[in-house]
This record gives C-alpha cells, structure tokens and sequence, in this order.
C-alpha cells in the first residue's frame, strides 16, 4: 500500500461543497482510501491575486493506484466538478494536486513529486505540517515542519483556520 498526501483548493462557488465532494469522490475510489484530513483553511490568493479566497487543505491517503494512475483520478474529479481551465493559476471550483507519494521522487510530462511548489506555499504547508510536521520531502531533503518555518511569518500568519477538524 502506498502513502500519499493530496492538497485541495477551491475559490468559486461553494467552496466547502467543492472541497467535500472531491474527498468523497476520492474515498470511494475501491484503490484509494482516505485515513487523515486537515482542518480547512482560509487563505489569500498567491500568483494570480485578481480572485476570490481560497479554502484549502490537506489529506492523507493509502492508495494501491501508481502515481499517474491517481492523477488521472484527481483529474476525473475535477473535471467532474466542472473545473474550467481558463487562466493559468486562476479561480477553480477544485484543485486536486498531489504533494508526495511515498518518499519517492519522480518527473514526468504530466507529473513531478514531490510537488514542485509545495515548499514556497504556506496554504499548502501548513494544512501539511497540521497532519505529520516530521513528513520527509526528499526533493528538498527537509521535513514538512521545517519548510514551514523558513516561510514569512506574515504569509503563514495570513493562513486562518475556516473550519478546526
Ligand atoms: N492555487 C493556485 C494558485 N494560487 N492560492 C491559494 N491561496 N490557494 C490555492 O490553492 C492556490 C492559490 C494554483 O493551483
Ligand atoms: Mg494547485
Ligand atoms: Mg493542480
């Protein structure tokens, strides 16, 4: 059985609506099960700022799927949530972006894990660091807990706790 952490984002619409379907989308997948989620945070937009907030956060998964396998699951998703791709980084009614796989490490076309970005991102971050501070990301050879704290304290002060788990 394989370990995998999953981010969700949403920022159009219903956001919690969004957010709990994809987890129970995923769930019901007979390869995937969700063990852990985060609390659900309230945070900033970062790249493209002309949007709505985001409500992000964070689960923990056991999964018999290989990476590219579970991609395409997460894209299923989005697109059943009626995810339009318009603007690169803009609004979305979900987000499904895989953080880490195991501790392995791989590039592809469609994929990079651990994901490329995850160290810049406090809305990503510290849903992570809320579930396992000690993870290993060892494309950046730190831990979840450590990346934290490298990060602006206003930026990780800006991510606010919508609903506690
Ligand atoms: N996702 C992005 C770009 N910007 N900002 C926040 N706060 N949350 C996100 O999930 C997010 C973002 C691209 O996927
Ligand atoms: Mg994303
Ligand atoms: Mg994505």
């Amino acid at each position: 059985m394989n370990s995998v952490y999953i981010a969700l984002g949403s920022n159009l619409d219903n956001r919690i609506e969004y957010l709990t379907e994809a987890v129970t989308l995923l769930d019901h997948h007979d390869g995937i099960n969700v063990v852990r989620q985060s609390s659900i945070y309230e945070t900033a937009p970062v790249g493209y700022i002309e949007q709505n907030d985001f409500l992000n956060m964070v689960l923990e998964a056991r999964t018999t799927l290989q990476p590219l396998e579970l991609l395409d699951y997460c894209q299923f998703i989005e697109k059943e949530l009626g995810r339009k791709r318009v603007i690169k980084w803009g609004p979305r009614t979900i987000d499904l972006d895989i953080l880490a796989y195991n501790q392995e490490n791989m590039k592809d076309e469609r994929l990079t894990i651990p994901h490329p970005h995850l160290q810049e991102r406090a809305f990503v971050l510290v849903p992570l660091a809320e579930l396992d501070p000690n993870l290993y990301i060892p494309s950046v050879k730190q831990e979840a807990g450590v990346l934290l704290n490298k990060l602006p304290k206003e930026e990780v002060e800006s991510i606010q706790v919508w609903i506690e788990k």
